[in-house]
């Protein structure tokens, strides 16, 4: 479905008296305290999310699966929903893209449907880390790692694939993530694993178009419960290095162990110029796929005050990073939860925007703890939720996008136009 412009700005009109209120208040005290306001619209505006192809569909669990209706069942139509979330938040401009799943078979049509709803192709995901109908080789026991070189070879033929139907599409960056690894001590040799998956991604590596990227992306755990291959971000790292310029780390916040300092891993990996990409997500035990900031908001604050002085300091050399969502929801409509989602990154942003750098640096050099502590709550303590809305009254999108959504009642209309038991690929 499009949504008229119509119909957004009449949802404005009924928010804005409110939020200019909320706006010139909040404006005011930042502007007062020498913060650039507009240039904070501006980075806000320019901050584009990339949606998934796999999370505009209810996913499972391994006990069942409950889909709410009106789900997008061809990539059409998923991209139809991408375009939905951006006409109405302004910060979905980008589809990634996960194959098989979502194979682009005529792609110019896709690539055309895409740039209709002012969409890009973000990275392209591959999958060995299940079995597909008709495969020849089992990944049972690894993909990359494979002791099995003609499964290696099958793993690595599936990625060169994926490049292909990325670089049709327009997409500059391959997304690796490995289930392999092992469930029991002394099933296998870490070294060779290592080495095995090594010599895979090379071969990868090589059919590389010159302007892409390749990411790898770590996992402490699960599938495989005792060790994986890719476990950490130093292991990460050591296969970015190893592969050269065009690799580097995504970090997935859902694939650490508890209570692991995400936000310093992020700094380590910008500080060497190997931080390629982010999946947000958030979690209260594991990797748990739940919405964005609902656990733990404050750590993915601090997780951007390391990217926007990463990204801000003449001293790091990083390249542009992939920003992407990485869930999958079961009881939550999967559009709602995603525009909860971005809102909740682009908080976390604009909270990061304004802090005040110099004073952090100052309390820093002078041991200032409490200083120090004071500065990054207050940037965190304060509501910028008036900053996004402006932003987005700014880009003729709606003021709230949750609110609109319900009140045009968007996902009955799609019940209407798909059906009741529509059923979208993935998870
Ligand atoms: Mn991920």
């Amino acid at each position: 479905m499009i949504i008229d412009k119509k119909s957004i700005e009449q949802h404005n009109d009924k928010a804005l008296k409110i939020h200019q209120k909320k706006y010139d208040n909040l404006s005011s005290i930042l502007a007062e305290e020498g913060k650039n306001v507009s240039k904070i619209l501006t980075d806000i505006a320019a901050f584009q999310v990339a949606i998934p192809s796999w999370a505009l569909g209810t996913g499972g669990t391994r006990f069942g699966r409950f889909p709410g209706g009106g789900e997008p069942s061809t990539l059409e139509q998923k991209i139809e929903d991408v375009g939905l979330l951006h006409a109405l938040n302004g910060s979905s401009g980008a589809i990634s893209l996960h194959i098989p799943w979502d194979i682009p078979t005529d792609a110019n049509k896709i690539k055309s449907l895409a740039a209709s709803f002012g969409l890009k192709f973000d990275a392209v995901n591959s999958n060995t880390f299940q079995d597909q109908k008709d495969q020849k080789h089992s990944y049972k026991f690894g993909s990359l790692s494979n002791t099995d070189r003609a499964t290696r070879k099958q793993a690595i033929d599936h990625n060169i694939e994926v490049i292909k139907h990325g670089v049709n599409v327009g997409s500059k960056s391959l997304t690796v993530w490995l289930a392999d690894g092992s469930s029991f001590p002394g099933q296998q040799h870490f070294r060779r694993a290592f080495e095995r998956t090594l010599e895979s991604l090379q071969e990868i590596y090589a059919a590389l178009p010159s302007d892409w990227s390749i990411f790898t992306e770590h996992k402490a755990y699960e599938p495989a419960f005792y060790s994986s291959v890719v476990s950490d971000w130093g292991s990460s790292l050591l296969f970015a290095q190893k592969l050269g310029t065009k690799a580097s780390c995504l970090v997935d916040l859902g694939h650490h162990l508890p209570n692991a300092n995400i936000e310093q891993i992020v700094s380590r990996l910008m500080m060497e110029g190997k931080l390629g990409g982010f999946h947000f997500n958030d979690s209260k035990y594991s990797d748990d796929d739940l919405t964005v900031g609902s656990i733990k908001p404050y750590q993915l604050f601090l997780i951007f005050n390391e990217l926007v002085d990463g990204m801000t300091s003449s001293e790091v050399k990083n390249p542009d990073l992939g920003w992407m969502i990485d869930a999958s929801h079961n009881i939550k409509d999967p559009l709602e939860d995603l525009l909860q989602s971005v809102d909740a990154i682009m908080l976390a942003y604009a909270q990061a925007l304004i802090i005040d750098r110099k004073a952090l640096e100052l309390a820093q050099t002078n041991n200032d703890v409490v200083t120090a502590q004071e500065i990054l709550q207050n940037a965190y303590r304060t509501d910028v939720r008036p900053l996004l809305a402006e932003a987005r009254k700014i880009a003729g999108v709606a003021i709230d996008p949750l609110a609109f959504y319900r009140e045009n009642k968007v996902r009955q209309q799609l019940v209407k136009e798909r059906g009741e038991k529509t059923l979208a690929t993935g998870l």
